[in-house]
């Protein structure tokens, strides 16, 4: 087979585990998108605009691992790049790839469309550069293939967005064929010396403690660290803390789980425990203002060690290139049992209060949508939630055996879950996707769910109706906090057009919430949205104690220069 240099794009894509790819159509990408169709293993999957379809190969990228987003130059790109940013933030290795002007019309006088009407045609690549671990220009069919393996490897290696901009006459240029793609999925390995280095020095630490305790963040996926890490909490017996952006990526139905590390929003047992702890073990963590809620809850001193995906530092010392599995195993079997803070735990935890049913009539609360979906979580239920109260709702569900759970958390876009949702369920047909979002949320970019009903993936979203932005009020309120009403349950009937499946339904009380929930659990050819009704300020507590704590740590004077 003779290969061109979008055909090899589409191979590679393939080699490194991608059975889709998400694209908006635009001139400059039309080529590149015809020779990428020549690759039966790899389907094209369509997005309304470019924001969305970089969220969608996002959220794809959650649940396989990379995804990809093709777009067009420029009014495309630049519109992609929020997204692809995002994924940055994520640490989930999106593949930007876009059409770009003809190779003949750069260094001549000719004016481009899609462009700012200059004639510089290279901002896109500069600003790709900004928001990737690699960004590369394709302008010649030789070059190409090093250009793509580098860029892919890249982001694999790193696990961060890649740029690739491919200029509109070289996509199906002839070019060599790819060789096997080992190289591509090749991590990077520890330093011997390195581990060898960070092992004494934590096992070091640990011989001279009574109360370790782990806390988890979500670089642990990003690194590919999760059994890992549940190895090494085994070997070790004390409690496992798990950061709200890492909610999942260590089994909360595990013995040793002992809650959701967030401050005074987090589970309580949780806090104390790590407060308790003699040694804080802090793997894959991620401490920003919104996840120690604005600077109230992280550990810190000298017995904290921090395992990131590619170093581990311990009292001001670094190590050097170490990599988190590997720490991880190689610790796992050198420690002794420390389980005194399991034990401590096991006496200061409470259980969740059981929420019962209220009457049927009464009108609808968040807590009542929580005790609903709650019910509806199985070991095959990803669980997706919105920025917004949807985070607090979700953050305090209990997850069984196998399920999972997705946040966009230190990004924090809103408009990001619905096509992150699509993009999750194009990649995980087998499982169930309940995504929660707010009213606000989902009025960036709705259009997405006509995505869902036109590839029939029965995605079941609980749009919170608040009627506003509840946590920019507790943030900071005032009437840029109000937004215009939808009809969103309406909505669906005009995605569905003449040939959709998807089911609107509007739930204000209880009794019309679980006949919705069990329409959409009977819905398997398109989305099902609940719209649940919910009045302004039913909102978390969590929620109001966090904000509060925000708004303290955003309104801190500048310091005197
Ligand atoms: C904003 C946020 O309705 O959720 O539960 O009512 O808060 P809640 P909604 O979806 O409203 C979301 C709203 C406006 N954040 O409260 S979280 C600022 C913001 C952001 N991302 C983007 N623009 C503005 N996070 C893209
Ligand atoms: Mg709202």
């Amino acid at each position: 087979m003779t290969y061109t240099v979008g055909s090899y794009l589409a191979a590679r894509l393939s080699q490194i585990g991608m059975k889709h790819h998400f694209a908006v159509a635009g001139d400059f990408n039309l080529v590149l998108l015809d020779q990428l169709l020549t690759n039966t293993e790899l389907e094209q999957v369509y997005c309304c605009n470019e924001l969305n379809c970089g969220y969608s190969a996002e959220g794809y990228a959650r649940v396989c691992g990379a995804g990809a987003a093709v777009v067009t130059f420029s009014v495309g790109g630049l519109s992609a790049i929020n997204a692809v940013a995002g994924a940055y933030a994520e640490n989930l290795p999106v593949i930007l790839i876009s059409g770009a002007p003809n190779t003949n019309d750069r260094a001549t006088e000719h004016l481009i469309h899609h462009t700012m009407a200059t004639h510089d045609l290279t901002y896109q690549l500069e600003m790709a550069k900004k928001v990737t671990c690699a960004a590369v220009a394709v302008t010649s069919a030789v070059e190409a293939p090093a250009q793509i393996d580098f860029a892919i490897s890249q982001a694999l290696r790193e696990r961060k967005p890649a740029y690739i901009e491919i200029a509109c006459n070289i996509a199906a240029a002839p070019c060599a064929a790819p060789g096997p793609a080992h190289g591509l999925l090749a991590k990077e390995p520890s330093d011997p010396e390195a581990l060898q280095a960070a092992l004494a020095a934590v096992t070091g630490l640990l011989r001279g403690k009574q109360k370790p305790v782990l806390l988890i963040g979500s670089k642990l996926r990003a690194a590919g660290a999760e059994k890992q890490a549940v190895e090494l909490a085994e070997a070790l017996g004390c409690a496992v803390t798990v950061m709200a952006a890492a909610k999942s990526f260590f089994p909360e139905n595990h013995p040793q789980f002992a809650g959701i590390y967030w401050g005074e929003v987090g589970s309580p047992a949780a806090r104390q425990i790590v407060d308790w702890a003699d040694c804080v073990i802090c793997i894959g963590t991620i401490f920003n203002d919104y996840s120690t809620v604005g600077w109230t809850a992280m550990p810190s001193g000298a017995d904290v060690v921090t395992a990131d995906v590619n170093r581990v530092t311990l009292d001001g010392g670094d190590f050097g290139p170490v990599r988190l599995s590997e720490f991880l195993s190689s610790l796992a079997r050198m420690v002794q049992k420390r389980d005194a803070t399991l034990i401590e735990y096991e006496r200061i935890r409470r259980e969740p209060e059981r929420q019962s049913a209220p009457r049927s009539d009464a009108k609808l609360t968040r807590i009542e949508v929580v005790r609903q979906v709650q019910s509806l979580l199985t070991k095959d239920t990803t669980l997706i939630v919105e920025t917004g109260d949807a985070w607090f709702n979700g953050i305090g569900m209990k997850l069984p055996a196998g399920a999972r759970f997705e946040i966009e958390m230190q990004w924090g876009s809103i408009g990001w879950a619905v096509p992150a949702s699509f993009g999750y369920a194009v990649g995980a047909a087998s499982r169930r996707t309940i995504a929660m979002i707010g009213d606000g949320s989902f009025q960036l970019t709705a259009q997405e769910v006509a995505q869902m009903i036109r590839r029939k993936l029965p995605v079941t979203i609980f749009l919170m109706n608040n009627h506003g932005y509840t946590i920019e009020v507790e943030i900071h309120d005032g009437p840029y906090n109000d937004i215009k009403n939808w009809d969103y349950a309406g909505l669906i009937q005009a995605f569905n057009a003449e040939d959709g499946r998807g089911k609107g339904l509007r739930a204000t009380n209880g009794s019309e919430l679980a006949q919705a929930i069990s329409v959409a659990q009977d819905n398997r050819e398109g989305p099902t949205l609940i719209e649940c009704v919910i009045d302004r300020d039913d909102c978390s507590p969590e929620l109001i104690s966090w904000g509060r704590q925000v708004a303290i740590a955003n309104a801190r004077p500048p310091r005197p220069q």
